[in-house]
């Protein structure tokens, strides 16, 4: 039973493996760690097996699982990650694209109660090199849908992480394609985690295996993963979408505040119900946003701990501004869809209204309620 499993997948890497291999351990030499490294080949072709057993002659600490059906990057993983000897997974490419120097500090903030332990290419510090155009417009898009599911991270789709065993080991992951952490994110059990930045950088040596079909793959498993937390609640998307429940609550509270108010300055406080006199609904309209705010910030994101801003203040000022945005948005939908394109206005103002809410929970999800 060793501390740490160190899983490299590897599809034909004869021209790294040596070198990952051999880095990797000295990694562990250095700080003392008691770490395996488990190789899983998807039957490469090249001399990568080869390689891997005359490695293993001289350190009994290397492991190979060579696969002979199910071809693929993420099922690979899944089966490294039953076939490790310890409780605690490190994934890490073969091509140098993710520095082994990190794996003592990955491993140490998993001792220190993560549950996952993300490298991250897009927090601050983090970065991509030489990487040409197509593939970063690849990644920004593949990223941005996986955050739809877990905001707080900024790389749910990095292929250099660490996790417990525990997190996956009741988790029926359906593995498919390049996004095996979307896919733990998805189906496992875990409560923290933490991001430490890296820069990715391109491999030197041999091909890349990326393809369009992988893409589709990928759109498939999001909407795999948001079905899959629908049934269970224990998710961590299903978190998010608690969140997104709650906040339409406020939402409609804070409409019924808007109109009462609003009325109640009409009626009783001797404002104008004229048309052009805003005042009362200007008044209604930010005492409405005052209770939405106070609603979302005890309730919605109660549980959302070290927060960006941690002045209430700055939240509400940072709410006020975002939600102005969604009220233009509501706004202008209406303004387009029943003056351009004649269509019935509570129809207009409903579709406005929708796309309005989108923006504020996405926004203020990444503005006003996000993590330091
Ligand atoms: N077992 C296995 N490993 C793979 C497969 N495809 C890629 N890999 C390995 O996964 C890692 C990342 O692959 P790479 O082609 O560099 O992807 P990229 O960095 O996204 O272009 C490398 O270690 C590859 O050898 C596969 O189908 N099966
Ligand atoms: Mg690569």
């Amino acid at each position: 039973m060793y501390d740490l499993t160190v899983i490299i997948p590897t599809f034909n890497e004869e021209a790294n493996i040596r070198n990952i291999v051999m880095a990797v351990d000295a990694v562990f030499h250095e700080h003392s760690l008691n770490g395996q490294i488990l190789v899983v080949d998807d039957h490469s072709s090249d001399a990568t097996i080869s390689t891997v057993w005359e490695l293993k002659r001289t350190k009994e600490n290397v492991e190979i699982l060579i696969r002979e059906q199910d071809h693929g990057l993420s099922q690979s993983v899944a089966d490294g990650f039953t076939h490790a000897d310890s409780d605690v997974f490190i994934v890490i490419d073969a091509d140098f694209s993710h520095p082994p120097v990190l794996i003592p500090k990955m491993y140490t903030e998993i001792r220190k109660g993560s549950d996952i332990v993300i490298g991250s290419r897009y927090m601050e510090g983090g970065g991509i090199r030489k990487w040409p155009l197509k593939r970063r417009i690849i990644s920004i898009g593949a990223t941005f849908l996986g955050r739809l599911l877990f905001p707080d991270i900024t790389d749910p789709v990095s292929g250099f992480f660490a996790i417990r065993k525990k997190v996956i080991e009741n988790a029926p992951l359906k593995p498919r394609g390049y996004k095996i952490l979307l896919e733990v994110l998805g189906k496992g059990t875990w409560e923290n985690d933490r991001e430490i930045p890296f820069e990715f950088v391109d491999r030197e040596i041999g091909a890349s295996k990326l393809k369009i079909r992988t893409m589709l793959e990928y759109a498939r498993q999001v909407l795999d993963i948001s079905l899959y937390s629908f049934t269970h609640h224990e998710s961590a998307a299903w978190r998010e979408w608690t969140r997104v429940f709650r906040f339409g609550i406020v939402g409609i509270t804070g409409i019924v505040v808007n109109l009462g108010i609003l009325y109640i300055l009409v009626e009783y406080g001797h404002l104008s119900n004229n048309p052009l006199d805003l005042v009362a609904s200007a008044i209604a309209i930010e005492i409405s946003i005052l209770n939405n705010f106070i609603l979302n910030d005890f309730w919605t994101f109660r549980s959302l701990e070290n927060s960006k801003y941690s002045s209430r203040w700055q939240r509400l000022a940072a709410f006020n501004i975002v939600s102005a945005g969604g009220a233009v948005i509501n706004w202008t939908v209406f303004l387009v869809l029943t003056a351009g394109f004649g269509i019935y206005y509570l129809a207009a103002q409903f579709i406005g209204t929708l796309l309005g809410f989108v923006w504020n929970f996405t926004v203020n999800r990444r503005v006003t309620w996000t993590r330091k």
